[in-house]
């Protein structure tokens, strides 16, 4: 091996104590590969490549290693749109995030939504341009393209080198060294090559310019074009990296592990202790082990775990944590998990046992931020099985929702329907498969019904007589209703308009009731709103006449009344707000109004500079699969949330 490089700041390197890093960027970006050569090049005994892990990934996966002596624990997230929730939780667990992307500027805009995200939360991070070999046309292109989606100024760290092809290797622009991939194996150190030396200078320039902005010493020094040493230029990337004031962007190719070491070594200098972590969130030293969970698997045989960050340590198997006593602290060295007696300040581990614990939770101090999930977007209703598994079923589905904060469960008594809501068709397959689990049989699902209901259209007065003569004593009613309709959103009422006694006080309410129940099915067979039902007319018998009577004498008015009011059908109608780059709002305009949608208008989103929020008024029979439509029509970014707004008159679900 050549020299070390990063002298500077050695001693700081003995003992700095476990640390946290999760690799989060988009969709097929190359983080599991990542991961994958993190492992491999920190000893752990790791399949490479393993076609199962390389399907989309759906879960976060943890990993523990050492490099160099450093003891980290990874987490790979998995990047599609429909698992964010995962990547923001992993984010609030670790000292630094890699972010892993494409060299294509085209691309940079998945990157957006992140590089927001972690400027917001103020998380250390870095970026790895991935699949470098691919590059085509400057990395410069790329390194805009993203500058534009961060807060924070981006500054490259390496200058690839290309000797007529792709890239096959690069310059650190720090140590000034050449390095030539080489597949596998640790990159040789070469002579720079003279045809990168300008280039190599100039992005050095950059670097150093960017670190100098916090740092009057180095600003000094460049001012006065005297070179800054090695050791000033590590300790104020790190301070930057720590501080999220600049983010060094690396480049490699994890499937041949080309920049691997080059990664790795960034990290060990430069992310943060975890007591730096700690201490950002406002933990201090000394005292009882401090834990957050950001997420809950129920696992076959080892039951509930709880992946936590261990903000202070050490913490203990069997230890008591918020009441609970803690059965099980697990490591993840290869693909199986190990269980260890004790964890370290700055670990992420999963602890076992931990009833009543949930995700989000903090235990041993105040409690920290947790991110919130997003609105659902996709619903899927689940098809009722065996009554007699209702009770297993409601255990399932709880777990599912403990499982996955962003999954959510509704349930309409009228519609007789379990709705489960999430992030999209991926996502709730991942749900209804462990809830599937969970029950012991397959669950099928449909899309939900939509709460369609009715009114009418004009009023009418009708007559309703009941006279029965069974046995002993008849029942006798006799009751003359009229039915109008009434605003939008007015409800029912009724109305007692009964002058000199005809009907007696006693048997009024009855009828009222009785008109508020026929209202729950009308002639169209949906539950009935906005009319009002008064009683205009009547006549009793002193002995046949009861509450009974009354009611089914009304009842039998109601339905026929009804009938002939000329029923219309009402739909839900929603208020949605969709949010896309402001390039994608003409189509998404387009988009809502085939969906019998109303635009209301557009604005700058609102925390998202160069998005766009559209308002529009969109039935909720159109919205099932809108996010399906609308990720395919922008790159998968779009986005929108959706709240009820009103019910409008329609021809129906067979139009
Ligand atoms: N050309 C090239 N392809 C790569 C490289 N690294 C990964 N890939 C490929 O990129 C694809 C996606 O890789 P993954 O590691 O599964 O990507 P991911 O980011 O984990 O994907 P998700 O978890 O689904 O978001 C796979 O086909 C990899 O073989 C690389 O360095 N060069
Ligand atoms: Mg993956």
């Amino acid at each position: 091996m050549s020299g070390q490089p990063n002298g500077g700041g050695m001693h700081r390197l003995q003992d700095v104590g476990p640390r946290s890093v999760a690799i989060v960027g988009p969709y097929g970006s190359g983080k599991s590969t990542v991961f994958e050569a993190l492992m491999a090049a920190g000893g752990a005994p790791i399949r490479r490549g393993d076609p199962k892990t390389r399907r989309m990934g759906t879960e976060m996966r943890l990993g523990h290693c050492t490099f160099l002596g450093d003891a980290w624990s990874i987490l790979d997230c998995p990047g599609s749109v429909e698992f964010a929730f995962e990547q923001s939780a992993a984010l609030g667990a670790v000292d630094v995030a890699v972010v892993v992307c494409e060299p294509s500027p085209a691309k940079a805009i998945l990157v957006g939504p992140l590089l927001r995200q972690l400027d917001a939360r103020k998380i250390p991070h870095l970026i790895f341009i991935n699949k470098i070999e691919t590059l085509e046309g400057r990395v410069q292109a790329t390194l805009e393209a993203l500058q534009a989606f961060s807060q924070v100024p981006l500054a490259l760290r390496q200058v690839p080198i290309r000797e007529g092809g792709p890239v096959t290797g690069y310059v650190d622009v720090v140590s000034e060294r050449a390095y030539r991939y080489r597949k596998g194996q640790p990159s040789e150190v070469i002579a720079v090559p003279a045809a990168v030396r300008a280039r190599e200078l100039e992005v050095r320039g950059v670097l150093l310019e960017r670190l100098a902005d916090h740092n009057d010493v180095l600003l000094e020094k460049l001012i006065e074009e005297i070179a800054p040493t090695s050791e000033e230029i590590y300790g104020q990337l790190r301070a930057d990296l720590a501080a999220d004031a600049v983010v060094e962007v690396l480049l490699g190719a994890a499937e041949t592990d080309n920049g691997i070491q080059r990664l790795w070594k960034t990290l060990r200098h430069d992310a943060p202790e975890a007591a730096a972590t700690a201490a950002r969130l406002g933990i201090g030293a000394g005292g009882d082990a401090v834990i957050q969970v950001f997420k809950t698997v129920y696992a076959g045989h080892t039951g509930k775990l709880s992946f936590s960050r261990i903000l202070r340590g050490p913490l203990k198997d069997g230890a008591m944590l918020g009441g609970v006593r803690l059965g099980g602290i697990y490591r993840y060295p290869g693909a199986d998990s190990v269980k260890v007696p004790q964890a370290e300040a700055g670990e992420v581990v999963a602890l076992g046992r931990l009833d009543g614990i949930a995700t989000g939770m903090t235990i041993g101090a105040a409690p920290l931020p947790f991110p919130t999930p997003a609105a659902p977007v996709y619903a899927l209703a689940i098809a009722t099985g065996d009554r007699n598994d209702d009770v297993k079923r409601a255990g399932a589905l709880r777990r599912v929702m403990e499982e996955d904060l962003s999954i959510t469960i509704s349930h309409d008594a009228t519609l007789a329907q379990t709705v489960l809501h999430g992030q999209g068709e991926m996502h709730l397959s991942v749900a209804v498969e462990r809830l599937g689990k969970g029950v012991g049989t397959k669950v099928t699902t449909l899309p939900p019904k939509i709460a369609y209901r009715e009114t009418i259209g004009k009023a009418v007065q009708q007559h309703g007589r009941l006279k029965r003569q069974t046995g002993g004593h008849g029942q006798f009613a006799d009751v003359t209703i009229d039915i109008a309709p009434r605003g939008r959103g007015e409800g029912f009422l009724f109305v007692d308009k009964i002058v000199g006694g005809v009907v007696p006080r006693n048997f009024i309410p009855s009828v009222g009731e009785a008109a508020e129940e026929a209202t729950r099915k009308g002639p169209l067979g949906n539950p009935v709103v906005d009319i009002a039902v008064s009683l205009v007319d009547g006549t009793f018998h002193a002995v046949d006449s009861s509450d009974m009577a009354f009611k089914t004498a009304t009842g039998m008015a109601m339905r026929e009344g009804m009938a002939r009011a000329e029923p219309v059908l009402l739909e839900p109608v929603d208020r949605v707000r969709v949010v896309v780059p402001s390039d994608f709002t003409p189509r998404a305009q387009r988009l809502l109004t085939g969906r019998r949608g109303q635009i209301l208008g557009f604005s700058e989103a609102p925390d998202a500079p160069g998005w766009d929020e559209i308002e529009a008024l969109v039935p909720q029979a159109e919205l099932h699969d809108l996010i399906i439509e609308l990720r395919s029509q922008t790159m998968g970014l779009g986005t929108y949330r959706r709240s009820f707004d009103h019910l409008a008159q329609t021809r129906g679900p067979g139009r």
